[in-house]
């Protein structure tokens, strides 16, 4: 039977959507200088509000979770009040939207927030941040007890902020060789204390802000999203699988609204998932309901749905080239490609 992406999907007892088609986390480099969202923004989500749930822009916990200009922030009450104009704007045309939770790590720079770039080990990145290429990137201090602990009650309190800016939830970013990523490689993560070493400990800080989140806010109002290959800011190993496979379990008892890939194009195969792509690998060690991502296609997707490689689909550029990409899909309408020159403007 072939499974209409456009009926609503209930994800859980208190949240159902109008369609399975997500509108994937896109950094858009656009709040103002206090990071707040601006009426542009406003007006970009409104656009998309027919999207089964629109995951928002990663937004920075705190001010040493800065990696990229202009990206907006969930702790100060002026980016409270500028989100809550924008879930106003979603809710007020039907839709519903997630918090994207966002701590880079050691892909923080101090030119942001003046301060240590912590990460789980002084492993620091190559290279310089994008568009403003003078920033090369510093090595990073390990994270201590204490800092570790700060960072736990910070996604917490993001989290409460973020149900109070009126977002229907949050998505932790655990993906995409950020903090919480950081923590899941062996690339990135060699401490010999509690956080490092083996999957269990590894795994601890994901499973820690996963619960502090969930204790501030509700599993039901909580999803998380991760990349168990490694492809973007990180070099995969062959243990990571072991972490992943310690994880994902330990995941499904928190009963979280979702799980999230985090992958550009899904048809990638990695050698440390056992030669399986990232959604592959995902779905047959997690039970739970599982957002696919990554190059999709309506008709690939759907698909994809179909076969039960995942439960929901987020789309990112497309979304991005095409503001009306449901309504275009509904009606059989061709698409305006995306191209990288699309990022200039909120359209
Ligand atoms: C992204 N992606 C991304 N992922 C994430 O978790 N948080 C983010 O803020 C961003 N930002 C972002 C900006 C831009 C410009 C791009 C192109 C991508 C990744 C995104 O959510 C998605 O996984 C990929 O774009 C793959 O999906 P599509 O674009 O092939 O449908
Ligand atoms: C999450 C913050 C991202 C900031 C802007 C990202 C712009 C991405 C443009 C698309 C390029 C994709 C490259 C991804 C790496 C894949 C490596 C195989």
């Amino acid at each position: 039977m072939t499974t209409d992406l456009l009926s609503p999907f209930k994800l859980n007892d208190s949240i159902e959507l109008q369609n399975r088609v997500l509108m994937a986390p896109l950094t858009r480099c656009m709040s103002d200088d206090n990071l707040v969202p601006t009426q542009a923004m406003v007006d970009y989500y409104a656009r998309r509000a027919d999207a089964g749930l629109i995951i928002s822009e990663a937004t920075i916990i705190r001010p040493d979770a800065q990696g990229y200009p202009n990206t907006p922030g969930l702790f100060t009450s002026e980016q409270i009040q500028g989100w809550k104009k924008v879930t106003d704007a979603v809710h007020a045309k039907g839709g519903k939207m997630f918090a994207q939770l966002w701590h880079v790590g050691r892909v923080a720079h101090p030119h942001f927030f003046g301060g240590d770039v912590l990460a789980p080990s002084a492993i620091g990145i190559e290279g310089s941040v994008p568009r403003m290429r003078e920033l090369t990137y510093v090595t990073p201090k390990a994270a201590t007890i204490e800092d570790i602990q700060g960072l736990i009650t910070d996604y917490a309190k993001a989290a409460e902020n973020a149900i109070e800016a009126g977002f229907d939830g949050v998505e932790i970013h655990g993906a995409n060789g950020y903090l919480i990523d950081q923590f899941l490689h062996f690339a990135a993560n060699q401490r010999e204390d509690q956080y490092g070493q083996t999957p269990e400990n590894m795994s601890r800080f994901a499973l820690e802000v996963v619960d502090a989140v969930v204790a501030a806010i509700g599993a039901n109002k909580t999803a998380l999203r991760l990349s168990p290959g490694a492809y973007f800011n990180m070099t995969e190993s062959d243990d990571d699988k072991a972490v992943f496979d310690y994880l994902l379990p330990a995941l499904e008892t928190r009963n979280l609204a979702y799980l999230h890939v985090g992958i550009f194009d899904d048809s990638m195969r990695f050698a440390s998932l056992g030669d399986k792509s990232a959604s592959e690998y995902m779905r047959g060690a997690y039970k739970g309901t599982l957002v696919g991502v990554g190059s999709y296609s309506f008709e690939s997707a759907n698909q994809a749905i179909d076969n039960n490689q995942f439960d929901l689909i987020a789309i990112g550029r497309p979304f991005i080239a095409n503001p009306d990409y449901i309504s275009k899909v509904k009606n059989g309408e061709a698409l305006t490609p995306y191209s990288d020159e699309m990022l200039a403007e909120l359209i």
